[in-house]
């Protein structure tokens, strides 16, 4: 069985997070191991503090797990400070981490800043040039490139954009490009997701689900192309395939909760 990592805050009401990260790679037949970055304190009406937790922390969770296991694939969510991310990434590249899949979260749902201002910049200029694939949605990548995507043709643009700053911020030899995947669930109209990868653009699209149940939407997709990835498939599979189980579990979300509920994480896909 493979092992798939996630490197996550905490989220107690089970919707996003580790939580949502293991039933995920659960559901994937893989085996789940976590290492908590923050503990938030939220439900599904919103997110009301976040206790970060210091890289030592962070390292000593960390460190025994990969001196023992052998890590098929890394899941990374919320990263909350600069000292956290810099651990981070050097534990990558210490062990030779291999399929490593950034979900950059800055802020919930809600509105809750999820990490430092600084912590935004050290994610793009450190850690995210070692991914494999980072996982930005419209406000995410707004964030990083001064400039939200409104059509699926900026998506385009935009994700080629992310992925040769990445690949020049990178300063590893030879220099390994990372594939960016751009989540339009919020574009008006129509959801369609945007992959760069190996120089080319693919775009999948699908049914806009109308939903309150989207609590952890972003945590579950990339843990499920994490555990896709660890199982060998290829990336444009992986994206499809996880695609499909996502949209998959907001259909048949359990109706927990009084506001914006989880998903059924093991459903048939
Ligand atoms: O969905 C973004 C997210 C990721 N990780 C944790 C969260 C949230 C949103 O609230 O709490 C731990």
């Amino acid at each position: 069985m493979r092992v798939i990592l996630t490197i996550a805050g905490f989220d107690p009401s089970g919707g996003a997070g580790v939580l949502a990260d293991i039933k995920t790679f659960a559901a994937f037949d893989c085996f789940g191991a976590a290492v908590i970055t923050s503990l938030t304190s939220q439900n599904t009406d919103g997110v009301y503090g976040a206790y970060h937790q210091p890289a030592i922390v962070v390292r000593a969770q960390l460190e025994p797990l990969l001196t023992d296991y052998k890590i098929a694939a890394v899941k990374i969510g919320m990263l909350p400070t600069v000292e956290v991310i810099e651990l981070v990434s050097r534990m990558i590249e210490r062990f030779d981490l291999p399929n490593i899949v950034i979900d950059p979260v800055i802020r919930s749902s809600s509105g809750y800043d999820l990490i430092d201002d600084e912590a935004l910049g050290a994610l793009q200029t450190r850690l995210m040039p070692l991914a494999d694939l980072v996982t930005p949605n419209l406000d995410e990548v707004a964030a990083m490139l001064g400039e939200k995507p409104m059509t699926i043709e900026d998506m385009q643009t935009a994700a080629a954009q992310l992925a040769e700053k990445l690949t020049n911020e990178n300063k590893l030899e030879p220099k390994k490009a990372p594939a960016v995947l751009i989540k339009g669930g919020h574009l008006k109209g129509e959801a369609a997701d945007v992959l760069f990868a190996a120089h080319n653009c693919r775009t999948f699209s699908s049914e806009k689900i109308s939903s309150t149940n989207t609590h952890g939407t972003g945590c579950t997709l990339s843990s499920a192309i994490a555990a896709l990835l660890g199982r060998g498939e290829p990336l444009a599979q992986a994206v499809s395939l996880a695609k499909k189980y996502v949209s998959e579990a907001i259909k048949q979300a359990p109706g927990i909760g009084k506001g914006h509920g989880p998903l059924n994480h093991f459903v048939q896909y």
